[in-house]
């Protein structure tokens, strides 16, 4: 039996504990075949997987994770080869990534965790994503909020384009103190559900999207090999009060979406397995 851990690294709505919620589902239940299996209970608590796997099957939206809630959940799991490995996966609060964009500062759990990790894994909520604004832009929704233009406006880091501030935490977990380095970094683009009419791989999607973090993961892909992935943990949005069960498939393992290139399954495994090739 070995031990692994990956850093999941979001920001608020990423998509984290959906994810979390719906791994867990999937090998607890074992409905569809994945390269990492259940192995058993032994020695891990798993009251906090099972309390968000029992939302996720009621399809509601998971409850945000406070800094004071974070749990690392531990996995007992089986390689395809048999091997048994013991798989620790934090779940952190979004809020702490987007203070280390806007106070400067990594709480000393995201440091640890980011730098004892095998792989990291990025989630980017494409639902979500704050794009980069002209001045003009900027001062129409300043006239939208009846902010005169030169008066003083607070900075609020929740309205800064998200691929500055993802490329801003990329560059702070791999300096000192936290010093990082992951052997390899998966990105996962979650909600993709919302973007998948769009017919575009993953990485074409993170290249138009955010050009800024692409650019900067392709200049070092060869210190630092990345893998863009598209995942929809839900299945759909929750948003509309009206889904009955009928909307949803029959098994539950159903609703998850991985795209991988062109190839397309429900092994949310297969990120895990690649961060730790
Ligand atoms: N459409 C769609 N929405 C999703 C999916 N996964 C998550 N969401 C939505 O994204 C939002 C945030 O999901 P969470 O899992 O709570 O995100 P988080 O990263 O844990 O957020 P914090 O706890 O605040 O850090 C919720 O409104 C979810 O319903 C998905 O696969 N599809
Ligand atoms: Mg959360």
């Amino acid at each position: 039996m070995s031990d692994a851990s990956v850093f999941i690294a979001g920001l608020p709505s990423a998509g984290k504990t959906t994810f979390l919620a719906a791994l867990w589902h999937l090998i607890r239940s074992g409905e569809v075949a994945t390269e990492l299996s259940y192995a058993g209970l032994e020695g891990i608590d798993v009251g906090y997987l099972n309390s968000i796997q029992a939302r996720w099957l009621e399809h509601k939206p998971m409850d945000r994770t406070q800094g004071s809630q974070e749990q690392t959940a531990r996995l007992n799991l089986r390689a395809r080869s048999g091997d048994r490995l013991t798989l620790s996966l934090p779940d952190f609060a979004g809020e702490g990534f987007r203070r280390m964009w806007s106070a400067r500062r990594s709480t000393s759990a995201i440091a640890s965790s980011a730098s004892t990790a095998n792989g990291h894994l990025f989630l980017i909520n494409v639902d979500k994503i704050i794009y980069p604004r002209t001045v003009e832009e900027y001062r129409a929704e300043l006239d939208v909020l009846g902010i005169v233009p030169g008066e003083p406006v607070l900075f609020d880091p929740s309205k800064c384009p998200t691929a500055s501030v993802l490329a801003d935490i990329l560059v702070a977990l791999e300096h000192a103190p936290v010093a990082a380095r992951p052997r390899r970094v998966a990105y996962a683009l979650t909600a993709w559900d919302s973007v998948v009419s769009e017919n575009r791989s993953p990485e074409a999607l993170l290249a138009e999207r955010l050009p800024l973090l692409h650019q900067m993961l392709v200049s070092r892909a060869t210190e630092v090999p990345y893998r863009v992935f598209g995942v929809s943990a839900q299945g759909m949005a929750y948003e509309d009060d009206d889904l009955g069960d009928e909307n949803f498939p029959d098994l539950p393992s159903h609703r998850i979406q991985v795209v991988d290139g062109t190839d397309s399954h429900h092994d949310l495994t297969r990120l895990l397995t690649w961060l730790l090739g």
